[in-house]
């Protein structure tokens, strides 16, 4: 299988933290959705990572689907098949999703020219930001794991989430939300997590805020 995807895209990140926990054989290839080389807009009409390519040579895109497809092939699920554990999960799943798409929105709107910002969709991305991380700090019950007893795709998809917050959107916001602060120092510590880094990002468990 390959992988089509940037080293600093969370969504890419997802999918190579999860291919790690599930101890899956797959060549990333490192190509962001406007590399000159073009295959991600040829494999993905919708030009956008990650892609991935399967053996038969079928290509699925969108990162829950191919999270679900990946997760279908091997070992003990990190999607709860059946129950309400399966809605837990997912819905943070979803949680982490959203997050994930109202931080790029406002990294995509500051990095424009200052007189082409519009201060409402930044505002509007930050509180939706705000509100996630008071949302996943009150709903989240168990001590080390999301849902049930052991690391599934819940914390898989909102550790992603919350460090690529402090990659893009570096806030205070462990000063309001200690104890989702520690649970991430937790969840961060796995060596899925560590090897995925993105270039360029600091982590900031250990700071003082
Ligand atoms: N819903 C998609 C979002 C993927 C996405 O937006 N990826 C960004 C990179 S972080 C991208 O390829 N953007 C290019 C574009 O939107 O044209 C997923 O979960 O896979």
């Amino acid at each position: 299988m390959k992988l089509y995807g940037s080293l600093t895209s969370p969504y890419v990140r997802k999918v190579r933290v999860l291919l790690k926990e599930k101890g899956i054989a797959c060549d990333l290839i490192v190509e962001g959705p406007s590399d000159p080389a073009g295959h991600v807009i040829a494999l993905n009409p919708l030009g956008k990572v990650p892609v991935l390519v399967r053996d038969d040579g079928d290509v699925l895109f969108d990162s829950p689907l191919i999270a679900e497809y990946l997760d279908s092939l091997a070992g003990e699920p990190l999607i709860p098949r059946s129950g309400e554990e399966r809605w837990h999960a997912l819905r943070w799943h979803a949680l982490a999703q959203g997050i994930l798409d109202a931080v790029v929105a406002r990294l995509m709107e500051v990095r424009r020219a200052p007189e082409k910002q519009s201060p409402e969709l930044i505002t509007r991305q930050e509180t939706k930001i705000v509100a996630a991380l008071k949302y996943a700090d009150s709903a989240k019950k168990g001590l080390a794991y999301l849902v049930g007893d052991r690391f599934s795709i819940a914390d898989l998809a909102l550790g992603v989430a919350l460090e690529y917050i402090d990659f893009r959107f570096p806030h205070d916001w462990r000063d309001r939300h200690a104890r989702l602060a520690h649970w991430l120092a937790g969840i961060s510590t796995r060596g899925s997590f560590a090897e995925t880094i993105p270039p360029g990002m600091e982590r900031s468990l250990d700071a003082p805020h």
